[in-house]
């Protein structure tokens, strides 16, 4: 955008006629370059996003985080990942989940294990063997704070980000850690030197107020300009296998998404996360905010010509038996969502997808074997990464 308006005032030195042609000529190209933040990104990468737009026509895909990580077992223990070809749903359905999600919180703390104990050379192979398999990896972020590694991302220390873009130290703080970033997205490479492609999503749920991103803590320019800082920086140290994928939590209506919106140049993927809580009463009130969400995402995405996605969701401990057919497949049928993806079987009171045994179970496998959901076998065939 910021581009855009350069071009503008330099459109006076033209003869009226002209400046009109040459404006019909710019919103053309301007366009064009919709739907792919990044010029340089790999073939691979932006084969996936063109899948990703087209994928809804066949079904929505699912997707679960930490999905190869870790999960729980018939009897509802956990179970920790040696390898990285066994899930929760694929003890289920056969299959793993299209997308798997992984997160790389304390990635920039140096350490070796994220936030939630997975190691970050398991969460690398998971990604390249996702990958090799047909499937999506989608990544989320929820760093330390940068100018106090000590405070987790639920910090709400105010003005981190105008602390960061506003001083010089801050900023180079902020992008040592980036650096951290880019070396873990520059090593996803296949052994035959492809880097696999992924989806990023860092800075999600800032329409909350729960992380040190969040909005009463910055303004919205603030967090654009933050957004745009992330993005170029990474493109500049020559990540180019990544989409960017903007994800709100809940909100109003089509100004509210945009508020923080940092630009069409800036983004690849329309997101939000949308939790289901105090279920069965809230039933109704989940289906209907999640289908006037995805509304609104879906005429923004037909208009900036990007892929749209649930990138967070869930009833946690899935407490009802028919939650998949009667509460999920409900609010977003004909929604045009690439991916929906439930977050993580972290602990026995804490998991949102079904495991062996699971009362919610069979009614999991009767979308999936329906087609309403796709999982990674349904996709492999598709050749996502592939042009057409
Ligand atoms: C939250 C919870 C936390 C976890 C965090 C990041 O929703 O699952 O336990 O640490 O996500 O994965």
């Amino acid at each position: 955008m910021r581009q855009l308006s350069i071009r503008f005032t330099q459109l006076n030195c033209f003869p009226k006629y002209s400046k009109s042609l040459i404006v019909v000529f710019l919103v053309f190209t301007v366009n064009k370059t919709h739907g792919q933040c990044n010029p340089q990104a790999t073939l691979e990468t932006k084969n996936l996003l063109k899948s990703l737009s087209t994928i809804w026509q066949i079904g929505i895909m699912l997707g679960h985080q930490d999905a190869l990580a870790y999960g729980l077992t018939e009897t509802g223990q956990r179970w920790i990942a040696t390898g990285t070809d066994y899930s929760d749903i694929h003890s289920i359905t056969g299959q793993h989940p299209a997308v798997v999600g992984h997160d790389l919180g304390y990635i920039e703390l140096k350490l070796d294990k994220n936030l939630d104990g997975v190691l970050f050379e398991h969460i690398r192979q998971s990604i390249i063997a996702t990958y090799q398999r047909g499937g999506v990896n989608t990544v989320s972020w929820h760093p330390n704070n940068p100018l106090d590694l000590s405070k987790t991302s639920w910090d709400s220390t105010e003005n981190t980000i105008p602390a960061i873009l506003n001083n010089v130290e801050n900023r180079d703080i902020y992008l040592g850690q980036l650096d951290v970033l880019a070396a873990f997205f520059k090593s996803l490479k296949t052994p035959d030197d492809l880097w696999v492609p992924v989806i990023f999503r860092p800075f999600h749920e800032h329409t909350g107020s729960w992380f040190w991103w969040g909005a009463d803590y910055c303004t919205p320019e603030e967090y654009k300009e933050f957004w745009r800082l992330t993005v170029e920086y990474l493109q500049r140290k020559q990540v180019n296998n990544l989409l960017f994928c903007y994800s709100t939590d809940y909100f109003n209506d089509e100004r509210h998404y945009l508020e923080r919106y940092p630009g069409d140049d800036y983004v690849d993927i329309l997101g939000f996360d949308a939790y289901h809580r105090n279920a069965p009463e809230s039933n109704f009130d989940f289906i209907s905010d999640v289908r006037r969400m995805g509304s609104v995402l879906k005429k923004l995405g037909q208009e900036k010509k990007k892929p749209w996605a649930l990138t967070e969701t869930g009833l946690e401990q899935v407490t009802e038996s028919a939650w998949w057919s009667a509460v999920l497949l409900e609010a977003v049928k004909d929604s045009g969502l690439s991916y929906v993806l439930v977050w993580r079987n972290g602990r026995p009171d804490h998991y949102y997808a079904p495991y062996p045994s699971h009362p919610s179970s069979d009614d999991f496998k009767k979308v999936v074997e329906e087609g309403k959901f796709l999982l990674e076998n349904a996709v492999r065939s598709v050749r996502l990464y592939q042009s057409n």
